[in-house]
């Protein structure tokens, strides 16, 4: 018998990762960018190579776009050729870290003309938003200061509350605003939404349309990042994650790769506080194969998320709950445990090929000749964002 009930699958079927655009690009460090054969060069080719991922898992109907590294002449046809691909365009994520402008700041900038600059950009990514159909405008600023004494942290807060004001007042009545938060980089003094609670009390003074992106690489090391996953959740405000995984600092390496155990806590929190499934909390990666194909990494990823998503819910929330009221410390954790050991890929194989899909969806892709063909075709391969 399988050891995934037919409740745990109905709600393994609903699951939906968004694929970001840029994931599809060659990325690097700032020591070398490094070419993979059959790099798409264009927003086109890069849908068309992540509708590959959700072909072969079923798992990622939607793909995010960056601003403008995405940039199009019609946003109308780039929506139609992702609906022809099997799949949707998604968040829409502004970029406000490639201009000279923006050398000291953005939302937060001392100067109006600048201000107005980058709050203008964030009102044309919602004119794309209302051409494509996505629902999320993703705000990651890249703001803050290298020195003390440099920067007047509190003013900055100020302007970036009234930058943001603007850009949420445009939103539509069924659009909304994510605001994402990391502790450092590129500034490194200072960084003006540094932590969930600075992107809570941001979000909060905009209203119910306003919401916080946690990117699961955006934390000191040892933060306990399921207890803000919880929080957040709890205050209703978890509008989205951005899931990828980090040895040392922002690494977005493939999601469940550096600390599976961590993304197993993290999910329990997902399920605990009914975050899983639930529209209001879109589940997205953010990552970058700089030395892995692309497409192969991204299909690896979307199922790490789902291997540790049918993990956490297999814990036995009944015989949890009870150790916990009796303060049986050692049961709570094995119950917990118990369930994080459980290899469900054999299940998953199998639930799978019941539904018409590879039961190896790696293999499967390896097999298909995509990866040839693509490399054979294409020539001149773009960076994920530098070079678009
Ligand atoms: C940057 O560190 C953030 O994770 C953002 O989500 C960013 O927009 C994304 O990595 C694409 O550059
Ligand atoms: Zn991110
Ligand atoms: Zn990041």
């Amino acid at each position: 018998m399988s050891v995934l009930s037919p409740a745990v699958l109905s709600e393994l079927e609903k699951q939906s990762i968004e694929l970001p655009s840029w994931a599809f690009g060659n990325s690097g460090t700032r020591f070398k960018v490094f070419g993979t054969p059959g790099t798409p060069r264009d927003p086109w080719e890069k849908i068309a190579d992540a509708a590959q991922v959700h072909r072969y898992t079923a798992l990622a109907p939607s793909v995010a776009l960056h601003i403008p590294w995405d940039l199009v002449d019609s946003f109308e046809d780039l929506r139609k050729h992702a609906e022809d691909h099997g799949v949707a365009l998604g968040t829409v994520n502004s970029n406000t870290f490639q201009d000279d402008d923006y050398k000291f700041g953005a939302l937060t900038h001392e100067d109006a003309a600048i201000r107005r600059k980058a709050i203008d950009h964030h009102l044309a990514c919602i004119d794309v938003m209302d051409a494509t159909g996505s629902r999320d405008l993703k705000i990651w600023l890249a703001e803050g200061s290298n020195y003390p004494g440099q920067a007047d942290l509190r003013g900055r807060q100020d302007r970036l509350q009234d930058s943001l004001q603007e850009i949420y007042a445009r939103l539509g009545d069924d659009q909304r605003l994510v605001l994402e938060y990391k502790f450092f980089e590129p500034a490194f003094y200072h960084t003006d939404v540094p932590d969930w609670g600075t992107s809570y009390a941001q979000v909060s003074a905009l209203g119910e349309k306003a919401m916080v992106c946690l990117d699961t690489g955006h934390h000191a090391p040892g933060t306990n990042i399921e207890f803000i996953v919880m929080q957040l959740l709890r205050l209703g405000r978890l509008g989205s994650f951005d899931f990828n995984s980090r040895f040392y600092a922002d690494d977005d390496l493939i999601v469940g790769a550096a600390d599976p155990f961590q993304l197993f806590r993290i999910l329990f929190e997902v399920v605990r506080g009914g975050g899983l499934n639930n529209p209001d909390v879109a589940f997205m990666l953010d990552q970058c194969h700089n030395i892995e194909d692309k497409i192969p990494g991204q299909i690896r990823s979307v199922l790490n998320v789902q291997e540790m998503t049918a993990r956490a819910l297999l814990v036995d929330t009944d015989a949890l709950t009870a150790a916990q009221r009796s303060g049986d410390v050692l049961t709570a954790n094995a119950v917990f445990m118990d369930a994080f050991y459980t290899d469900v890929r054999p299940a998953l194989a199998e639930w799978r090929e019941s539904r018409g899909l590879a039961a190896d969806p790696m293999a499967a892709y390896a097999a298909s000749g995509y990866q040839e063909k693509i490399a054979a075709e294409r020539v001149g391969g773009v960076q994920a964002g530098w070079g678009a």
